[in-house]
Formats: structure tokens, sequence, C-alpha cells
């Protein structure tokens, strides 16, 4: 890796609740990229990309095309933000996209995913983000980015940055499933996505689950993209997020996951969502997304 560079994704579109869009400067006031350099890795903070749309917050998220809340908002950011993560990886570097809601995923993986034959994903997350505009129950385009990147859904989405599918449903893996949607849950049987609910990782244990899915994973592809979402973790961990769930991770278990995948050496972009300080208490969820990532990048848990 020649650097890592940081692409700030200030989109607030995929999801009903302001606040998310400021997530990237509230990582940065929690010092990710000081916490990185201390890895000894270069890092290039590109700024963040906004969308020529304004947020109007009277009518944010109301505004509904086929059950696709904020549409054209969602196609102009992801082409966008597909450009830039694209010209990162052809740089040589790592791309970190920092959100930001999830619906950001549907541009840094159209970005990321043609410079590889077989991209991989781990998805960290409650939420599969499986659903299309049919089987959403809620219309929000940010529980839809990996349906879309494997491609299910709208097709001006799926074509986003370059057309068809990104990845292979048989290259994902989700981790810390436990709030999934009808659709959702027959989609992950139909395809045989390999998934561990919070049940299966209070069983295995978080560090056996990683090896597993980072076995499963290296055996087919030639790179893998992490998405943490962190409402992967428990509320009374990362409280300031816009749809929190119940027995969640914690942050230790999900610190020694991100240093099971640094030690794999595997990795190779990662997108952090769903910071949003607005709910926060204090900036705890930024401060801790920020040790997540900096644990992804080598510093070790005490
Ligand atoms: N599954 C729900 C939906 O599609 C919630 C998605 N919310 C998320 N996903 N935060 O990670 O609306
Ligand atoms: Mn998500
Ligand atoms: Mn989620
Ligand atoms: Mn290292």
């Amino acid at each position: 890796m020649k650097r890592v560079d940081i692409i700030g994704a200030a989109t607030a579109f995929g999801q009903p609740k302001l606040g998310v869009d400021l997530g990237p400067d509230a990582l940065r006031y929690a010092n990710l990229i000081e916490e990185i350099e201390k890895m000894n890795i270069e890092v290039n903070d590109k700024g963040n990309i906004y969308s020529d749309f304004k947020v109007d917050a009277s009518t944010h998220s109301r505004r509904s095309e086929n059950n696709l809340k904020n549409y054209e908002q969602v196609v102009d950011f992801s082409e966008k933000l597909a450009a830039a993560a694209d010209e990162s990886v052809r740089a040589g570097a790592f791309p970190l996209v920092i959100g930001g809601d999830h619906s950001l995923s549907i541009g840094s993986l159209a970005g990321i995913s043609p410079h590889y034959d077989n991209l991989g994903v781990i998805w960290y997350d409650a939420h599969g983000d499986l659903n299309d505009s049919a089987s959403s129950p809620s219309g929000n385009i940010h529980g839809m980015p990996l349906a879309i990147a494997c491609g299910v859904g709208d097709e001006k989405l799926v074509n986003i940055h370059k057309t068809g599918a990104k990845i292979k449903p048989e290259n994902v893996v989700l981790i810390g499933m436990r709030d999934l949607d009808e659709g959702e849950t027959r989609y992950i049987k139909d395809r045989n996505i390999l998934t561990y609910t919070m049940r299966d990782i209070r069983e295995k244990g978080i560090s056996a689950v990683m090896s597993d899915a980072l076995e499963y994973l290296e055996a087919k592809t030639d790179g893998i993209h992490l998405s943490l979402d962190v409402d992967a973790l428990d509320p009374e961990e990362t409280p300031g997020t816009g749809t929190p769930v119940g027995e969640g991770l914690s942050l230790w278990e999900t610190l020694l996951a991100m240093n099971i995948l640094h030690d794999s050496g595997s990795i190779t972009s990662m997108d952090l969502v769903e910071v949003n300080p607005l709910l926060d208490e204090g900036n705890m969820t930024a401060e801790k997304a920020v040790a997540m990532a900096s644990a992804l990048f080598g510093r070790k848990q005490k």
C-alpha cells in the first residue's frame, strides 16, 4: 500500500435523519488522520465530496420515486464518489471512504471493483442492506447498497460508473446481522450468502468468525473491501447513528476483528459509515470509529 486516501462522503440522502453528512468532519475532529499516521502510513486527505443538490430540511427524504427516496440525489452523489474512489485505487492508494450514510457504498464499490476480477466484501453491520425498492420497508436507499452492488435493484443505481453488477453474492460475508427484512432473508438464503448473526458470533467468538470469513474470501478473491457500519456495534458503544439496534457487538470485539483483518494483509479498501454527530453523546461514536479504523491499520489493542 502506497498510502491511505481519505475520501469524505458527505451525504445524508440515503436515510431520513439530518447530520450524518457531518460524519466525515466528526471523524477528522476525532483525529482520524493523526491516528493512522501513527502507524507510519502516509495519509492523503482528499477532502469531502458533496452533492450538487442541497439538503432541504423541510423535504429531505420525503421525495420518493418508486419507493426510492432522494433518488436523483443518490444517483448524482454515487457517480461523483465512484470517480474519486476509482482514481484513488488507480493511483495505488488504499481508499478509506468516510461517511456519510451507507448509500455511499454504491459509489465506493462502483469505483473500486473494476480494479479487481473478484472483489470480496465484508459487510460489518446490524443490517444486510440487501433491499430493493420492492422489498424495502422504508424506501431509504442506505438499506439497499449491497443489493445494488450485486446487480439487484434500480437500473441507474446498478449501472453507476460501470454497467452491471460490481460484486458477486458468493464473494460477500455478512457479520453482525440482527435486523434483516423479509426480502433480505430470502435473498441471503437464495444466494447462499455467508452470514454471521449475533448469535453465531456469541457461539463461535468474533476471532473464529473473522478467521473463517477471511479463509472463505481469500480462496476466491483478489482483494477484500471492508464496509463498516458503526451500527454493527451496540448502541451503548456507538449511540451516534441513525438506526441503532440493541444486542450488538462491543468495541473490544470490533477492535479484535480489525486487528485480525490487519494481520491478514488482505483488506484493500474500506468504508466507515453512519456516524451522525448530531445524535452522538459528545463525539464518542466518531472517537470509537477512529479507534476501529486505526486497529485496521495496525494499532494493537492493549
Ligand atoms: N433494513 C432497513 C431499511 O432497509 C434499515 C436499514 N438501515 C441501516 N442499514 N442502517 O445499515 O430501511
Ligand atoms: Mn448499513
Ligand atoms: Mn446498519
Ligand atoms: Mn502493519
